[in-house]
């Protein structure tokens, strides 16, 4: 396929394949994989010089999953998983994407990988039933199924502040971070964005700026990481019984083996409430805090505030000056419905003489200058900036390819002007063979990750496989399923929290994106089941031809 890949980019003709994936990171490797062993033909299109995706582009200092590796890691084939062993409970992007590398030549996967290849637009031609993409190297690729793998959180957003183009300084974004590195030694340096990337990365940064000084819009709850070795608790539940950890881990809601919590925050006496609490907090683990506390927590504001009580109590014990602590301390929105961040020293980061926060709710920014930032109250003269502002989330990346033309002459984006429709998050009517592994309406971004991409692609492959054996050639959401999934998200969504709080879940992060809450919250395990028996009734919500 690599001869095939070369010789049809040298005489300018078509790549022809049976499947087209597009993306080289966790999800389009996985995909390659599993789309060779079911017996197609295909090819993966990657913007990047080599595999990774989030874990390539994103080599800001103090980068992490923020999962435990033993569970954000592949768990498709036993011997990988003891083949390779993390070396910490957080690992690093770099050994993140090590792994990830060590997995695409373990599966000789870069052969089939065009690197340095952006898709730039895709149409259905109904004639011959099939996808051309274009690219914006090489030959175009005619293929009969197309399969975004183009990630969540793949797109930075735009600065948005005007003035950048003065700046005579340098300028880096977290999620495009130069591979060799930034010598911040003695420099002046200013971080725009307190998300999980700025709150992992001001700690380091403040290590070696002379002098750092932090633009806060809004403030986010983040926990401590306190990593180290594996736990010795979650490793031998992990090496006990594998096979039923990872069971577990898929059936559960957010993708991590915890239990199920019973007990409501009512039931439990305040001296009760506060040992489990004090217990997560040592823990350093999201998902414990997110799910072990009490059931009420991420569906009732009264049991969510308990919550968030406790954690600002610790920011104000951990920051000494009381203006920056008040200033530290979400008071917007429910713990849990955007995005908590896990961090390492980041609260205490603020006691250090030379870091300063600038609370933008106060003073907003007016402008970046030649030399600087300047607030509605002072100018602040820098060398760097770093712009931690994120991502146009899940949907960013798709739409960047531009159009996708469907049935009838149909643009995606046009079809999703009032938001991301879908079926099951995985395809959208009228766009006949196109698959996106994790899209908006899917748990994704709502769970270990790793634990949703291994369950789309095994769906997604399963299903091509068994469409080709059937003897099919085209597969499509029903109007009335895309429907019908629309209204089931929607109910899902009013039992938690997250429709109470602007984040980039509902779009609300990027200026004049349609307001939505785009992953499905109803639960990994429980959409799997969906999803297993959308097969089990014979392809319920679909058409095929
Ligand atoms: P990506 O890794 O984003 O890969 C998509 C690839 O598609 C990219 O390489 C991109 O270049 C390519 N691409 C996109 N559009 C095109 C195009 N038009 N043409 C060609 N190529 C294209 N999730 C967790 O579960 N746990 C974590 O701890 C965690 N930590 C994270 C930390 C950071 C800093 C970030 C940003 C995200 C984190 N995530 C985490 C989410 C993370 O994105 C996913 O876990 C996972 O890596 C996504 O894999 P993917 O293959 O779906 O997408
Ligand atoms: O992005 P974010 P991120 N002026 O959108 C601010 C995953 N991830 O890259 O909240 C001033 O969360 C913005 O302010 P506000 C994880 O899922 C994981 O940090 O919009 N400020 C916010 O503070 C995460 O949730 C890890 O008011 C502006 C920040 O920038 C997701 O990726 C590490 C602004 C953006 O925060 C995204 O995280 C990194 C402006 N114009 C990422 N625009 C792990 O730890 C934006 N902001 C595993």
């Amino acid at each position: 396929a690599m001869v095939a890949a070369r010789d049809s980019k040298a005489n300018g003709t078509v790549q022809q394949v049976d499947v087209a994936v597009v993306g080289a990171g966790f999800a389009g490797l996985y995909l390659l994989h599993r789309l060779r062993k079911a017996g197609f033909s295909t090819v993966a299109l990657e913007e990047a010089g080599d595999v990774g995706g989030t874990w390539y582009w994103n080599r800001y200092p103090g980068a992490r999953c923020d999962i435990q590796t033993i569970d954000y890691s592949y768990t498709f084939d036993p011997e990988l998983e003891t083949a390779w062993t993390w070396s910490e409970k957080y690992a690093t992007q770099p050994e993140i994407l090590r792994y990830l590398g060590f997995v695409a030549d373990r599966y000789d996967l870069r052969s089939d990988i065009r690197f340095k290849t952006k898709v730039t637009e895709a149409k259905w031609d109904e004639a011959t039933e099939r996808w051309q993409l274009s690219t914006d190297s090489g030959a175009p690729v005619s293929c009969r199924f197309y399969i975004m793998a183009t990630g969540c959180l793949s797109a930075p957003k735009p600065p948005e502040i005007d003035g950048v183009k003065d700046f005579r300084g340098q300028v880096y974004f977290t999620g495009r971070w130069p591979h060799g590195g930034v010598d911040l030694a003695g420099k002046r340096v200013a971080v725009i964005g307190t998300g999980s990337s700025g709150i992992q990365s001001i700690p380091l940064i403040a290590e070696q700026a002379a002098h750092l000084t932090v633009f806060q819009r809004t403030p986010n709850f983040a926990l401590p990481a306190h990593n180290g070795p594996a736990p010795d608790d979650r490793m031998s539940l992990l090496q006990g019984d594998r096979a039923a950890y990872r069971d577990q881990a898929r059936q559960s809601m957010t993708g991590v083996p915890y239990p199920q919590q019973t007990a409501v925050s009512w039931q439990l006496s305040e001296a009760e409430r506060r040992e489990r609490f004090e217990r997560a907090w040592a823990a350093g683990d999201l998902v414990h805090i997110l799910t072990q506390l009490w059931a009420d927590q991420g569906s009732e504001l009264d049991g969510n505030r308990l919550v968030c009580d406790f954690i600002r109590e610790k920011i104000s014990a951990i920051v000494k000056d009381p203006e920056t602590a008040a200033a530290l301390m979400p008071h917007d929105h429910p713990f849990g419905a955007k995005r908590p961040c896990l961090d390492t020293n980041y609260y205490a980061t603020y006691n250090r003489p030379n870091v300063t926060l600038v609370n933008l709710r106060q003073e907003p920014i007016k402008a970046i200058t030649e030399s600087g930032i300047t607030t509605a109250k002072r100018n602040v003269d820098v060398d760097v900036i770093v712009f931690a502002t994120g991502f146009d989330a899940m949907t960013g990346a798709i739409r960047a390819v531009h159009p996708i033309t469907g049935r009838g002459g149909k643009s995606l984006s046009d079809v999703w002007a009032h938001g991301p429709e879908s079926y099951l998050g995985l395809t959208v009517e009228g766009f006949p063979n196109f698959f996106m592994i994790t899209g908006p309406g899917s748990p994704s971004v709502l769970s270990n990750m790793a634990v949703s991409i291994e369950q789309h692609v095994d769906w997604v492959v399963d299903r091509l496989a068994q469409l080709r054996d059937a003897g099919f050639t085209t597969v499509e959401a029903t109007e009335t399923a895309q429907a019908g999934w629309g209204r089931h998200m929607a109910d899902c969504a009013m039992l938690t929290l997250h429709r109470l709080a602007n984040t980039w879940y509902t779009g609300a992060n990027v200026p004049g994106k349609v307001h939505a809450l785009m992953p499905y919250t109803g639960g990994v395990g429980p959409y799997r089941s969906i999803c297993d028996e959308v097969t089990s009734r014979g392809m319920l919500g679909f058409k095929l031809t």
